[in-house]
């Protein structure tokens, strides 16, 4: 399948993996690249020297091509900004904040941009600050959120910009897939699907919670803040959404949420931790493969598209 995004990218599938916090390790984003689509390695909340140590291992696991994820609220993005030119690393995506500051610095090295936008007007004006595509992301998706669905977002983002768009937000399968492309997308990005993939060092109590999820499970966070996050809900989100809602100051409401995605990720704490997912957890069955996941999205979604009624 040949779109503006695998063109622009040089991949085989418009399918990238989300850049998640803790999750998107090196493991997973060079078993993607290597199936096919891109990989991308999150560098959540890390500082630059373990992002630059991820880069250098995905360097070792394949020769495809891979991106890294900057979350902007990050205290070393300027530094993980730098290490990402330094390193050669193709492809930047960005999340949670406005990567302008970045953008000349990234077009001279020659790292193709794709900013995450949760709305036609950030995307606009990515376009003119030279962004080579955008994730528009609907709020179905885990982590930090918009507040537009993906269903309205994606061909409105796409009326607006002339760059390719690639969706996220609630697309798990080939249906998703064939959906986003009815949209005006020309690729997709997806991420609670390979939060439980076979390549996914997450914690097996993290992949069990999200395999048994049902279609209502997630609850969003911070919602007073000002910073939404969808994660499953549990004993975390029951406390949080309890605090909020008696008027709790951020600095309190932060102070619980410090830490609380590793010790779900990395300690398989599901209880008190933060089990960040997409709504579409209901539909993740089982641990898979990354190339499986992708040949299945692949074959069912072109088998779609292709389909007259
Ligand atoms: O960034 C994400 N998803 C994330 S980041 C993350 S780490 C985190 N952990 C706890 C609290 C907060 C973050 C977990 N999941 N998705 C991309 C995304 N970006 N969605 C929404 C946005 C966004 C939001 C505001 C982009 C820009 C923006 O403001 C634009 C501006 O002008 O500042």
């Amino acid at each position: 399948m040949k779109t503006r995004v695998t063109e622009i990218l040089g991949i085989e599938c418009p399918i990238i993996q989300g850049g998640m916090a803790w999750v998107a390790t090196y493991q997973l984003a060079a078993a993607v690249s290597n199936a096919g689509g891109l990989g991308l390695i999150g560098a959540g909340g890390a500082p630059a020297s373990f992002v630059r140590e991820q880069i250098q291992k995905a360097k070792e696991l394949t020769d495809k091509p891979f991106g890294v994820n900057i979350m902007l609220m990050n205290p070393e993005a300027d530094e993980i900004a730098k290490v990402i030119v330094d390193e050669g690393v193709k492809v930047v995506t960005t999340g949670a904040g406005n990567p302008a500051k970045y953008m000349e610095m990234w077009k001279a090295a020659g790292v193709k941009v794709i900013p995450v936008v949760a709305s036609v007007a950030l995307a606009k004006l990515m376009e003119r600050g030279g962004a080579d595509a955008v994730v528009a992301e609907g709020t179905e998706s885990g982590g930090h959120i918009g507040s537009t669905t993906t269903m309205a977002l994606v061909p409105q983002v796409a009326d607006a910009v002339s760059i390719p768009v690639i969706a996220a937000g609630g697309i798990a399968d080939g249906r998703g897939f064939a959906a986003a492309f009815m949209l005006g997308a020309e690729g997709v990005q997806l991420g609670t699907r390979f939060v439980v993939a076979t390549e996914s060092i997450v914690h097996e109590k993290y992949k069990a919670m999200l395999i048994k999820a049902k279609d209502i499970d997630s609850a969003v966070t911070g919602l007073s803040t000002g910073h939404p996050v969808r994660s499953i809900r549990n004993k975390m989100t029951k406390e949080y959404l309890k605090l909020e809602k008696e008027g709790a100051d951020f600095m309190e409401l932060e102070k619980m949420t410090l830490g609380s995605l590793r010790k779900a990720v990395v300690e398989g704490d599901v209880i008190n931790g933060t089990v960040m997912a997409g709504q579409i957890a209901g539909l993740v069955k089982k641990e898979q493969p990354c190339k499986e996941i992708i040949d299945e999205i692949m074959s069912e979604g072109m088998e779609l598209l292709n389909k007259t009624f």
